[in-house]
C-alpha cells in the first residue's frame, strides 16, 4: 500500500483519571485514523501517557505510592477508557518504557552532537501544574497575592544547574516553516498566536532538572533528568522505532497530524518542530488543535465536582451517541459545552429522527413489499438524480472536511443528504406507490437504499458499531464498505436482514 498516515493523540499525563476532554481528543482523532483507513491508507495512530516529571511524582506521593506503579494503575485505566470510547489505536505508548528511554537518550545526543545544548544555570518561575516556565512578565497576582501562571497555575522560583536548548536559533527557521506551510498550524487563530509569540523572540530552553530525579537521565550528565516536555514530544518519533532506520514503523515518520487541545499548542508547534530541526529529523506536517469543553458552560474541575467520565457519560447516552454529539456540537477548533439536554436534542432529533426513522422507514418497506430484496431500479426520474448525485458526492466532501479536521462541517454534510432523503421519501410516498406502480416503488425504495449505503459508509469512523449495523441491514458485505466499494452497486435481489432500529429515542428517567 502506499498512501500512508500517521496521526496521533497527545500523551496524557497520569496525574489524575482521565475525562471528558481526554476522550474528545482521542475520539476526533480516531475519526481521522478510521477515515483514513476507509480510503485506503495504510494508518499508524498512537496514543499513550506521559508518566515523568514533577506532576506526576507528586501525585505518586499524595496517593502513597511509587512513581512507577502510580503510572501503572492510571495508564492502564487511560487505556481503558481508550478501549471503551471504540478508539481504534494501533500502538499505546508509555513514556517509562525502554523503547523510549533509548530513543530520548538518542534525541539528546544528537541534538548535543549538532551543537544545540549547553550547560548553564537555571534561575526562573516555573508552574509544576503546566510542566513549564514562564517570564516575569506573563505572571498575574492571584487574590490571594501569590503569583501565577496565565493557565492560572501557580509558580514557584527554581535556581538549578541546567542544561539548555538553543531555542533562540530557531526563531527565524520556524517562523519560514510557518510561511511556507501554512495549514503546519491549525486552526488560523492557533497559527497567529504562535507566529506572533514567535516573533516576539524565543529565549532558550531550559531542558534539565537536577532537583527531582523521576524522569530520563540526561546521556552522561548524573544527576540531570529530561525536562518532560522533550521527553514526552520524543514519544511520537519513539513509536516508529527511533533511533533505527531499520524499524518498520519508521516509513511512517513524518507524523501527517499530531492533535492537541489548545493548551498545548506552543509545545507541538514551536518546541517539537524546533528540537527535530536541531536533531535533524524530518517535521510533522501538521499541528491540529481543538478547543475546549465545558460542562453547561462551567470549566470542569475537581472543586467544582463536574468533571465528566467518559464511561459515565457512555453508559447514560450510549457511545455512538457520545462519539456523534462530541464531533457535531461545535466547530473542532472552537470551544462548546455539555449537558444533558443538548445530548437529548442530537439524539432525539438528529441520530433517531433524521437518520434512524429514515432507515427503518426505507427498510420496513423493504421488507414488507419487495419480499426483503434489494430491489432493482427502473427509469430514473430528476429527483432520483439529484439524491443519487447528493449521495455520490459523500466521500469527496467528507474528504475534504476531515483533511481540515473539520469534522462538524463534514457532519452537516451528511446531515444535508438525510434531510433531502427525508423530503425525497415523504414526496415520492412509496408506500401509495405500492397500490399504484410496484416497478417505481421498487425504484424509489432502491435510490433510498442506495443512498442509505453511502451515508453508512461515510458515517463508520464516527459511529461505527450502529454503522455497522446498519450496513449489515443493507445487506452490504463486509468487504463492501470502505469509500472505494461504493463505486459498485449491490447485486439486484440481495437478501435483506429483517430491520431492527439503529437509534432509540432517549426516554427520560422520570425518578
Ligand atoms: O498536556 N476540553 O497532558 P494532559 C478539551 N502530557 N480537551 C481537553 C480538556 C477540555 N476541557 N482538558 C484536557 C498534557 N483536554 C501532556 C501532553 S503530548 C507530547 C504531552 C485534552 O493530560 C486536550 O487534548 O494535560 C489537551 O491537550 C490534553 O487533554 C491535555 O492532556
Amino acid at each position: 500500500m502506499s498512501k500512508r498516515f500517521y496521526i496521533s493523540t497527545p500523551i496524557y499525563y497520569v496525574n489524575g483519571a482521565p475525562h471528558i476532554g481526554h476522550a474528545y481528543t482521542s475520539i476526533a482523532t480516531d475519526v481521522m485514523a478510521r477515515f483514513k483507513r476507509l480510503d485506503g491508507y495504510d494508518v499508524f495512530f498512537l496514543t499513550g501517557t506521559d508518566e515523568h516529571g514533577q506532576k506526576v511524582e507528586r501525585a505518586a506521593a499524595e496517593a502513597g505510592l511509587a512513581p512507577l506503579a502510580f503510572a501503572d494503575r492510571v495508564s492502564a485505566d487511560f487505556r481503558d477508557m481508550a478501549d471503551k470510547m471504540g478508539v481504534s489505536y494501533d500502538d499505546y505508548i508509555r513514556t517509562t518504557e525502554e523503547r523510549h528511554k533509548r530513543s530520548c537518550a538518542e534525541l539528546w545526543r544528537r541534538i548535543a552532537a549538532n551543537g544545540h545544548i549547553y550547560l548553564g544555570h537555571y534561575e526562573g518561575w516555573y508552574a509544576v501544574r503546566d510542566e513549564a516556565f514562564y517570564d516575569e512578565g506573563e505572571l498575574t497576582t492571584a487574590p490571594d497575592g501569590t503569583k501565577r501562571a496565565p493557565t492560572g497555575a501557580p509558580v514557584a522560583w527554581v535556581r538549578e544547574p541546567s542544561y539548555f536548548f538553543r531555542l533562540s536559533a530557531f526563531q527565524e527557521p520556524l517562523l519560514k516553516l510557518y510561511e511556507e506551510q501554512p495549514d503546519f498550524i491549525l486552526p488560523a487563530g492557533g497559527r497567529n498566536e504562535v507566529m506572533s509569540f514567535v516573533r516576539g523572540g524565543l529565549h532558550d530552553l531550559s531542558i534539565s532538572r537536577t532537583s527531582f530525579t523521576w524522569g530520563i537521565p540526561v546521556p552522561d550528565a548524573p544527576g540531570h533528568v529530561m525536562y518532560v516536555w522533550l521527553d514526552a514530544l520524543n514519544n511520537y518519533v519513539t513509536a516508529c522505532g527511533f533511533p533505527d532506520p531499520d524499524a518498520p514503523r519508521w516509513k511512517f515518520w513524518p507524523a501527517d497530524v499530531h492533535v492537541v487541545g489548545k493548551d498545548i499548542i506552543r509545545f507541538h508547534a514551536v518546541y517539537w518542530p524546533a528540537f527535530l530541526m536541531a536533531a535533524g529529523l524530518p517535521l510533522p506536517r501538521r499541528v491540529s488543535s481543538h478547543g475546549w469543553w465545558t460542562v453547561e458552560g462551567e470549566k470542569m474541575s475537581k472543586s467544582l465536582g463536574n468533571v465528566i467520565e467518559p464511561r459515565t457519560l457512555v453508559a447514560t447516552y450510549g457511545l455512538d451517541q457520545v462519539r456523534y454529539f462530541l464531533l457535531r456540537e461545535k466547530p473542532f477548533g472552537g470551544d462548546g459545552t455539555i449537558s444533558h439536554p443538548a445530548l437529548v436534542s442530537r439524539i432525539n432529533v438528529e441520530l433517531a429522527n433524521d437518520l434512524g426513522n429514515l432507515a427503518q422507514r426505507s427498510l420496513t418497506l423493504i421488507a414488507r413489499n419487495c419480499a426483503g430484496a434489494l430491489p432493482g431500479r427502473g427509469e430514473a426520474t430528476e429527483q432520483d438524480a439529484a439524491l443519487d448525485a447528493a449521495a455520490g458526492a459523500l466521500p469527496a466532501l467528507l474528504r475534504e472536511r476531515l483533511d481540515r479536521q473539520a469534522f462538524h462541517e463534514g457532519l452537516e454534510e451528511v446531515w444535508k443528504v438525510i434531510r433531502a432523503a427525508n423530503a425525497y421519501i415523504d414526496h415520492q410516498a412509496p408506500w401509495a406507490l405500492r397500490k399504484t406502480d410496484l416497478a417505481r416503488m421498487g425504484t424509489v425504495l432502491r435510490v433510498l437504499a442506495d443512498t442509505l449505503r453511502a451515508i453508512a459508509t461515510v458515517l463508520q469512523p464516527f459511529m461505527p458499531e450502529s454503522m455497522a449495523r446498519m450496513l449489515d441491514q443493507l445487506g452490504v458485505p463486509g468487504e463492501a464498505r470502505d469509500l472505494a466499494a461504493l463505486a459498485l452497486p449491490l447485486p439486484d435481489g440481495t437478501a435483506l436482514p429483517p430491520p431492527v432500529g439503529v437509534f432509540p429515542r432517549y426516554v427520560e428517567n422520570e425518578a
